[in-house]
């Protein structure tokens, strides 16, 4: 499939990275903006609709009423569905989301592994194939003991079902828990025609090399993205890991400052001036809802002025009490 009706030209220069902001109006009046790509709603609630670039995520905001996500474009945007697929395009973005019932497809190996099929396909078949960011959603991620643990089945069926897709390089990615009942698997994402620029953190095993102990197919991510004109760094979920191991077992603050170096090493690794602003929207995932007020303390004094959207979920370690994402724009 083609873009819109852009103008040849236009689509050589490099594509200028999607704004993404978090605001509490009505989805309404945020989809009918122009440029506006996808709209995230977080946790259950709000009116029914019926428009692709609306995902419900499965994850509840810690604050209600819960801000919603916004990605936005300079150009027109087109949006459909295809099968159990969602998506929309403009500027040379592309926004595709699935979402999976578990019990369907049999487990999360399975379903991971159908919705990187599809996702997979559907990208590469339409021009924009090069996948910069992806979130993962599914439900009881630590539930299960060593390799049957659930995360490490949702890992190796990401894997089979990327195939070789990703061979040049993985995206940057995020893989959370939700407390949803319903066992269902979101996995949403951003693409764009022109490939960006992968960052590791030199603190840190890059994730697919991770050692034999935390399952049989290491996780198929890279710790942060550069987006193709240079214009932003895409920050994979980060937490408290040093070397492959987690630090500071069971303390919150310990874990809380060590995923801000590690999130400073992924900025000076990728030659970005040092520190957040209000121009880099993060998440924070918080594994224990007693533990809300504490982050949001620490975050609100070590990194002033940036919005923060906490969110209630679990961390794919069980010793890893926080995990933080998000945007920095250059
Ligand atoms: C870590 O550093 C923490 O499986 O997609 C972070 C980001 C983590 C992405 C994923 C997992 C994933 O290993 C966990």
């Amino acid at each position: 499939m083609i873009q819109g009706c852009e103008d040849p030209l236009l689509q050589t220069l490099p594509r200028q990275a999607p704004r993404v902001s978090y605001r509490l109006t009505d989805v309404a009046s945020a989809l009918a903006e122009p440029g506006t790509l996808a709209v995230l709603r977080f946790g259950s609630g709000g009116p029914a609709i019926d428009d692709p670039r609306l995902l419900q995520v499965a994850l509840e905001s810690v604050d209600s009423p819960a801000p919603m996500e916004l990605w936005q474009v300079d150009a027109e945007v087109q949006y459909g569905m295809q099968g159990a697929l969602r998506w929309s395009s403009g500027g040379g973005w592309l926004f595709a989301a699935i979402e999976l019932d578990e019990t369907e497809h049999g487990g999360p190996l399975r379903t991971a592994q159908l919705a990187y099929e599809q996702m997979h396909r559907f990208v590469g078949a339409r021009g924009t194939q090069h996948v910069t960011r992806v979130w993962n959603y599914l439900g009881a991620i630590n539930q299960g003991e060593d390799d049957a643990e659930r995360y490490k089945q949702f890992c190796e069926g990401r894997a089979r079902g990327m195939g070789s897709f990703f061979a040049d390089g993985f995206p940057a990615a995020t893989a959370i828990g939700h407390l949803d009942s319903a066992p269902r698997l979101q996995v949403y994402l951003l693409a764009c025609d022109q490939p960006g620029t992968r960052v590791e953190n030199p603190r840190q095993v890059s994730a697919w090399r991770y050692p034999r102990q935390y399952g049989r197919t290491p996780p198929s991510f890279a710790r942060a993205m550069v987006l193709p004109a240079g214009d932003a760094l895409a920050i994979s979920g980060t937490a408290a890991v040093v070397g492959h191991a987690s630090a500071h077992h069971d303390d919150l603050d310990a874990q809380l400052e060590e995923t801000l170096v590690n999130l400073e090493a992924l900025l000076a690794n990728a030659h970005m001036a040092a520190g957040f602003d209000t121009r880099s929207p993060m998440k924070a995932y918080v594994r224990n809802s007693g533990d809300v007020s504490r982050v949001r303390d620490f975050l609100q004094r070590r990194l002033p002025g940036v919005p923060v959207l906490l969110l209630h979920g679990d961390i794919c370690r069980r010793e890893l009490l926080v995990e933080i994402d998000g945007w920095r724009y250059a």
